[in-house]
């Protein structure tokens, strides 16, 4: 690909997608005006009740003032608020699908995700011209920006396509636009396929980047497809408005409107560069300039899971917040909410939030005020969180409190089940040339000790320098999870593992030396069997009787055990330690910030 501009991208966004997982799961719901609603505020509206006037953000009431025969289902509560599980698994469900066939696909909400399909595209070329020139195929839901009108005319569209697919067919020298039919061809199939598997059907954009495919996606829908060609959008922009693209719906466009007069994209071209730079910094003034061009250069970045995970609730009139025991609550909530869903991601997607944000509204001579701050996140303990939260909004609020969001993000790897283990036994078989290794590979309870000692030693004995390092960057060190630290560079990652394993295991091995067991651990009774007279030891921490010839394999297990839970309480325990002798936690936490900020620059 010579040009990011000859790229075949598609977005592929759920038909009222609440209304029809609704429906999915009540099928005599199907077909009939159908509403979701949460909070009595109507979020989802299904094609039938939209024909009859029924809108999105309006109360349920007013929806059945409008439409008498409406149906209303309010989404499920969890949490004391709205609970979107169900939502996102069905949309995890697409995922499913449109994975089996992409790489390159990102999930951009929790029904819509954009796939780079130029290198599927390439392959089926040559096949797929062939199937359109035989008229094998007849793109039954496809449009075609420029040859047809707005409306979702049958007659209108399938003449406009015809006469597209000729000229694309007879005109070898236009590649972008054989290569866009072959795309169309593609998603027919891909659209087909969800309806099948999963019972939705879905609308799609074809084009060459994510702002055309966005903005062509929506141009018919249901159940429709829409190319956009680059001819086509000299044309199409006059009559855009400007907030109806991908990234000028907020702020930007809003300036754009004001200060430069701009009420549709083709109102953009007329600007330079250094116009817009009068305005905006100069990579956005980049950016408007291209886009007016339909220019847009971002990647599809394959990301099957969303950037963040948020707990939210606004509190309308009344129920409004207004006294700390009320956020206490309701934070609480909210980082219960907030947590079930990290810990769900954590096992689907072995990854790990870094970062929290707590943004908050509340109001001020009945004007909205918003904030929103972030910080480190060390740990998913919904205590944790909820006091963080709390410390957070209480310093900088006033009543009443309108909305609270609690929003999880910069997400890093972490290792997969069983890693901590395994990093055990690595320890165990680089130690097995010098003693003996254990029956599993896993290392002796003396052998761990001799670890333990051996790495704290190493911590003494290094320079110092890193750790220092290191400290400053976190001065919580022992509350930052691995894979936090995974983010930092090779020789502070190495500094701190030692440190961290030095730290935990110390604890272990003063046990182990003092408590007179190998194993570290409380036995709690010991008998003699009477059959095979063989010693039972009574385990102190399973309660069980162990045959005294596998009672030090058995405290191994509960070792290795111990160890992966002391490693990550650990994290909870020193930090109510090292609170009372750190730095202010504001300077903390901007530290962190802008040095995870360094990294993603
Ligand atoms: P959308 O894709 O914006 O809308 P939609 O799928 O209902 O309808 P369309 O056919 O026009 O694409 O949103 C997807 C779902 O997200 C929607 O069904 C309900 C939910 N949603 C919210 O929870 N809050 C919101 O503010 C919006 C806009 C949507
Ligand atoms: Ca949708
Ligand atoms: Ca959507």
């Amino acid at each position: 690909m010579s040009s990011p501009e000859d790229r075949i991208i598609v977005l592929i966004d759920m038909d009222c997608f609440f209304c029809q997982v609704e429906s999915r799961d009540q099928p005599h719901l199907k077909g009939h005006p159908l509403v979701v609603s949460q909070n009595n505020v109507v979020l989802a509206v299904s094609y039938e009740a939209r024909a009859l006037g029924v809108t999105r953000f309006i109360r349920s009431e007013e929806a059945k003032k409008k439409c008498p025969s409406i149906n209303i289902v309010n989404s499920p509560i969890s949490h004391g608020k709205s609970d979107n599980t169900k939502y996102r698994m069905a949309g995890q469900e697409v995922i499913q699908v449109l994975k089996q066939h992409c790489e390159t696909m990102e999930r951009a909400s929790i029904d819509e995700a954009y796939l780079d399909i130029t290198k599927l595209v390439e392959s089926r070329l040559e096949s797929s011209l062939n199937t359109l020139r035989d008229q094998k195929t007849s793109l039954a839901n496809t449009f075609v920006v420029g040859y047809s009108g707005v409306s979702n005319d049958e007659a209108e569209r399938s003449e406009g396509l015809q006469r597209w697919l000729k000229q694309v067919l007879d005109d070898i020298h236009d590649d972008q636009a054989r290569r866009l039919a072959t795309a169309a061809m593609i998603v027919e199939e891909l659209r087909k396929e969800i309806l099948e598997k999963c019972s939705f059907t879905c609308s799609a954009g074809i084009s060459h980047n994510k702002a055309l495919a966005k903005l062509a996606c929506g141009l018919h829908k249901p159940n429709k497809q829409t190319i956009l060609t680059t001819s086509e959008i000299p044309e199409l922009f006059k009559s855009i408005p400007v907030n109806k693209v991908r990234n000028l719906g907020g702020k930007i466009g809003k300036q754009l409107m004001e200060n430069f007069d701009c009420r549709v994209m083709a109102d953009l071209m007329r600007f330079s560069q250094q116009e817009l730079m009068k305005t905006f910094d100069e990579k956005t003034a980049k950016w408007l300039f291209n886009i007016a061009r339909g220019i847009d250069h971002e990647l599809v970045t394959p990301r099957l899971t969303c950037k963040s995970i948020a707990a939210s609730k606004n509190f309308f009139g009344k129920a409004a917040i207004t006294d700390l025991e009320g956020l206490k609550e309701w934070v609480g909530e909210l980082a219960g909410d907030l947590v079930e869903r990290l810990q769900q991601d954590l096992e689907d997607n072995q990854r790990r939030a870094t970062t929290l944000t707590v943004s908050f509204q509340y109001l001020v001579e009945k004007k909205t005020v918003s904030q929103s701050k972030s910080c480190g996140m060390g740990t998913y303990k919904r205590e944790r969180i909820a006091e963080t939260a709390f410390d957070i909004i209480s310093r900088n609020m006033q009543m009443p409190i309108v909305l609270i969001s609690l929003g999880a993000n910069k997400f890093v790897e972490v290792q997969k089940t069983g890693r901590f283990m395994e990093y055990f036994k690595r320890d165990g078989e680089k130690k097995s040339s010098e003693t003996e290794e254990g029956e599993r590979g896993r290392p002796r309870v003396e052998e761990m000790s001799g670890i333990a000692l051996k790495e704290k030693k190493d911590v003494l004995e290094s320079d110092g320098a890193n750790l220092v390092k290191l400290k400053e960057i976190f001065p919580d060190l022992e509350d930052i999870d691995q894979s936090v630290l995974q983010l930092l560079p090779i020789e502070l990652q190495n500094e701190a593992t030692l440190y961290m394993k030095g730290k935990d295991k110390s604890e272990e091995c003063k046990n182990t030396i003092s408590g007179g067991n190998s194993s570290g651990m409380k036995t709690v009774r010991s008998e003699v069997s009477s059959g095979n007279r063989s010693l039972k030891i009574g385990c102190g921490e399973c309660r069980e009787m162990i045959p005294g010839d596998k009672y030090s394999e058995h405290c191994d297990f509960h070792i290795a055990q111990n160890l992966q839970e002391s490693f990550n309480q650990s994290l909870e325990y020193s930090r109510t330690r090292i609170r009372d002798r750190r730095s202010p936690r504001r300077n903390k936490t901007r530290r962190i910030e802008s040095y995870f900020g360094k990294l993603e620059d």
